[in-house]
């Protein structure tokens, strides 16, 4: 694997509510908290408030250095996930987000981002203590676009292509590298347009969003690619599918194949990676960080 982290520069990416996103070194393990009832890997587990505020809490202790909280599952239908995710009324995902994030906004210091493709939920979740926007749709919502812009929030955009319940069935690359980091490329210069600043963009391949398991491995294996778009890169391959295709193993048994994802996107300049499995994913990173700062000589 190429040494990465030791050359890295440090970057601070302010966000809105006065916290910032610090990236130096090793990649920030952003967890995922899934406030959904039927989420492809934990759907149900985190619905109950104050379970959920426990959940959160107990990522920040075993070292999630961002949250990332999701009130609306986005699994695409078509492929293994049959139908897809339901249709979530905004009512409905702001009743599930809110009560949660505010708790976790009092108690933790890390930044918390909502994972959201729509405008009036960012617009509420940003009132309410959220740091960054996650949105799968890289702001398909142009009301998204203008609540990043009005508040200077940090977003990821994320590639996939068309509808959530069709995507899976609709796969049609004819050059599959060069097309993910063409369209992520015209997302990143949209946002620009829009009035987003560069410099609050991270950007993601969009792992299991409308692609083949051969696709996944390759965007993957080629993910420096992506660093031609001149943004921090962001991973989220945990527990997916491509994973269990390889390995036979259930959504919820897939942490090995998860952490080969994390220190594959950890050797090739991952800014982040979004994970269920904190702790483990902490442990991986920072023995793989010291084997990486070896040589720096200190005992
Ligand atoms: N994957 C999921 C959801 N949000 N956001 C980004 N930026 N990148 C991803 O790869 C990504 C994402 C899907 O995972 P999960 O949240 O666990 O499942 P569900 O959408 O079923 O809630």
């Amino acid at each position: 694997m190429p040494s990465t982290i030791t050359t890295r520069a440090i970057r601070v990416i302010p966000c809105s509510g006065g916290r910032a996103i610090v990236l130096a070194g090793r990649p920030l393990v952003m967890g995922v908290l899934n406030l959904t009832p039927d989420s492809f890997s934990d759907g149900g587990l985190w619905l109950e408030p104050e379970k959920a505020v426990e959940r959160g809490l107990e990522m920040v202790s075993s070292g999630a250095d961002l949250l990332d909280l999701g009130a609306e599952s986005t699994r695409p239908g078509g492929g293994v996930y049959g139908g897809g995710a339901a249709h979530v009324p905004v009512e409905e995902e702001m009743r599930r987000l809110l009560p949660v994030l505010e708790r976790l906004r009092d108690e933790v210091e890390v930044p918390i981002s909502v994972d959201t493709r729509k405008g009036e939920v960012a617009s509420a979740a940003l009132a309410s203590g959220a740091d960054l926007v996650n949105d799968i749709s890289a702001l398909g919502d142009p009301e998204l676009a203008r609540v990043v812009v009005e508040t200077g929030c940090p977003v990821v955009l994320m590639h996939s292509r068309g509808e959530l319940a069709q995507m899976q069935r609709e796969i049609g690359f004819d050059d599959l590298l060069a097309e993910v980091v063409g369209e992520l490329g015209s997302a990143v210069e949209r946002a620009v347009r829009a009035g987003v600043s560069r410099q609050q963009i991270f950007v993601d391949p969009g792992i299991g969003f409308g692609k083949t398991p051969r696709q996944n491995l390759l965007l993957l294996r080629n993910l420096d690619r992506l660093h031609d778009l001149g943004c921090p890169v962001l991973v989220g391959a945990s527990r997916k599918s491509f994973i269990g295709h390889l390995t036979g193993a259930p959504a919820d048994d897939r942490l090995g194949g998860s952490l080969a994802a994390v220190g594959w996107a950890a050797a090739h300049h991952a800014a982040v990676v979004r994970v269920h499995d904190v702790a483990a994913t902490r442990q991986f990173l920072d023995v793989w960080e010291a084997i990486d700062r070896a040589d720096e000589g200190r005992e």
